[in-house]
């Protein structure tokens, strides 16, 4: 292929040159290219075609087992000054990380093929859109990013001669000695080899080692979150850890709705939620990420910058989610899940009886008395958005969709009520600030307690927590209050005495939505109270599953108790101290007002 793009074209030699692989191949894109490089790993051992008459085009990868998730201790963020990166940030001197990664680099692509992918984070041609070219050598990589972004020659075609691109190198770490043969799932086994590297300040992403997920789709959480994330900071817009919703009321009129649930709250589940009430419709536009700019009408328009779902498998059935379970009924990547004796796949929690035996993630015999999972948890499913049977029409408008409201929320047992609304922006931020999940020791291998995450950016943080807290509360003063999304605290996950969820959560969602979009259209009922203003009784509407909740266990949901939320505010305030003077003083002012109508 003729690059037009000289620089583009200097930058591939020297990575060439650096990394010796034993060709080249620019990716175009082509349905063609996908099959062939898919028949290439089949051959290869790599790859497991799925039954076609089951899953017609449907592929099974096992990964190796020590390359399982995003890696967060080996993912660093190399700012040139280490006080750029912040408290939540693994920061690396940008030159010494480079002399490292270098010497890693050297040779590393040898007996390989190293493919370069152009792409597109957004809808070519779109104002919100960025481009990025990801270097890889790995063609599983490859297969993904044509899923999960669109890739190939109109790429190029966008960039021009001179356009602004990501630069972003991968490899699994794996060179080939003559005649060596690959393994399955090539890459550096030992987590110290691996490292998931950014410079933001020269918008370069480096990742080395691993093969799996958000370390080797370079696009994802690497460029759209932590190199988006200081592009928007210095060009003001958002970039942020957020589905997209279209909600449309039974009278049609449409709200789109954004939202930040950290990772593992059902965040996928919620952006293709069925509703159960009558009348309701929900519709996808993104799961994961949100690019939101201002229109020349003051509000905010977010676009998904991305173009398939890697969501996670397990857990993953007809009642969490039968949209997905449609979705990838075909032409889907399967990673880390059962392999059933008929040629289809199989995950605990997907509603299917166990067979009675399978080959499990890791390539064993399996049956279901052996003790083991056959999927792995973080196994995923890689699926164009495009066939996922809630895809609103417009997911890919250039434009974007205007946004209304914000939800954000996580996992919490107690406190935090179903639903709170902000009482205004920095209010809202405010919110933002203290979200977070509980956790168990054992889980992450963090102390028990509430991981504050603030906006579910704090794996996805490319600078100062502080600093992009405050890059939220002055894109509050680019526009009127009333143009601006309304902030939503939800919070699904409330148990009771007995430690069992006393929201029913799923498709029963749709009610808090309802309540949400009634606010929004001046119809909803709250009551104002010191932490935001809750729906008053009555206002969520529980029509048809009184069975699965009474009033009274809504309303305990619904409570704010003073003793909790001051515990909580103790639990903030020693949170916020690691911001130092980098916390925005609109912050500490939030916390001072909901102590005083507290007290
Ligand atoms: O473990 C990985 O590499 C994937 S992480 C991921 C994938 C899709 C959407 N969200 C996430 C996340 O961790 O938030
Ligand atoms: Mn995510």
């Amino acid at each position: 292929m003729n690059l037009k793009h000289k620089e583009l074209a200097a930058w591939i030699e020297e990575v060439r040159e650096m990394c010796k692989p034993d060709s080249v191949h620019i990716a175009d894109g082509s349905k063609e290219e996908y099959n062939k490089m898919l028949q290439i790993m089949i051959d290869a051992g790599l790859a497991t075609a799925l039954n076609p008459e089951k899953r017609p085009g449907c592929f099974l990868f096992r990964s190796h087992p020590s390359d399982v998730a995003r890696v967060e201790n080996r993912t660093f963020i190399a700012s040139k000054k280490q006080e750029d990166a912040g408290p939540d940030c693994n920061w690396v001197d940008p030159e010494e990380l480079k002399a490292d990664m270098r010497k890693l680099y050297d040779g590393c692509m040898k007996g390989r093929v190293m493919y370069v992918i152009p792409f597109s984070m957004g809808p070519i041609g779109s104002p919100i859109s960025k481009i990025g070219v990801e270097i890889s050598d790995s063609p599983y990589v490859v297969i993904n990013m044509a899923i999960m972004t669109r890739i190939g020659e109109k790429v190029l075609g966008a960039l021009g001669a001179d356009g602004e691109f990501v630069r972003c190198i991968h490899s699994v770490g794996k060179p080939l000695n003559d005649g060596e043969k690959d393994s399955s799932w090539p890459c550096a086994p030992s987590i110290d080899q691996k490292y998931i590297s950014h410079f933001p300040e020269e918008r370069t992403i480096w990742s080395y080692g691993s093969g799996y997920g958000g370390n080797a789709l370079l696009g994802k959480k690497c460029f759209a979150l932590r190199i988006a994330g200081v592009q928007a900071r210095d060009e003001g817009w958002l970039a942020e850890h957020m589905l997209i919703l279209k909600i449309t009321d039974p009278a049609g009129k449409v709200y789109y709705i954004c939202g930040a649930l950290p990772s593992f709250c059902g965040k996928t589940n919620l952006a293709m939620v069925v509703p159960t009430l009558p009348g309701w419709k929900v519709e996808t536009i993104g799961d994961d990420i949100a690019w939101m700019k201002f229109g020349e009408d003051g509000r905010l328009y977010a676009i998904n910058p991305e173009a398939g779902f890697f969501g996670v498998v397990p857990g993953t059935s007809a009642q969490s989610n039968p949209n997905a379970m449609k979705q990838i009924e075909r032409d889907t990547i399967f990673t880390n899940v059962g392999l059933t004796d008929d040629g289809d796949v199989w995950w605990e929690g997907g509603g299917i009886p166990a067979p009675e035996h399978l080959i499990d993630w890791e390539g064993n015999d399996w049956t279901p008395d052996c003790g083991r999972p056959a999927a792995h948890a973080n196994a995923r499913f890689t699926s164009p958005a495009a066939q996922c049977p809630s895809i609103a029409p417009e997911w890919e408008d250039p434009a974007g969709v205007p946004i209304s409201a914000i939800l954000i929320g996580g996992r919490r047992g107690g406190t935090i009520p179903l639903v709170n609304e902000s009482l205004d922006w920095n209010h809202g931020v405010f919110l933002g600030s203290i979200m977070g999940s509980e956790t168990t020791a054992a889980a992450i291998g963090l102390a028990a307690g509430v991981r504050r995450d603030p906006f579910a950016m704090l794996p996805f943080m490319g600078y100062h927590t502080g600093d992009y807290l405050q890059h939220w509360l002055n894109t509050g003063k680019k526009s009127d209050s009333g143009k601006l999304p309304k902030i939503y605290f939800v919070n699904w996950f409330r148990k009771d005495e007995n430690d069992k969820f006393i929201w029913p959560g799923f498709g029963e969602n749709s009610r808090v939505l309802k309540w949400i979009v009634e606010r929004l259209s001046g119809i909803g009922e709250a009551v104002e109270t010191p932490i935001g203003n809750l729906p008053a009784p009555g206002a969520i509407d529980l029509c048809g599953i009184e069975d699965k909740i009474s009033e009274e266990s809504l309303a305990k949901i619904l409570d704010v108790d003073k003793a909790s939320w001051l515990e909580e505010i103790v639990s903030i305030k020693e949170n916020y101290k690691k911001f130092g003077d980098r916390l925005p003083e609109e912050l500490s002012e939030q916390l001072d007002a909901l102590e005083k109508r507290l007290s």
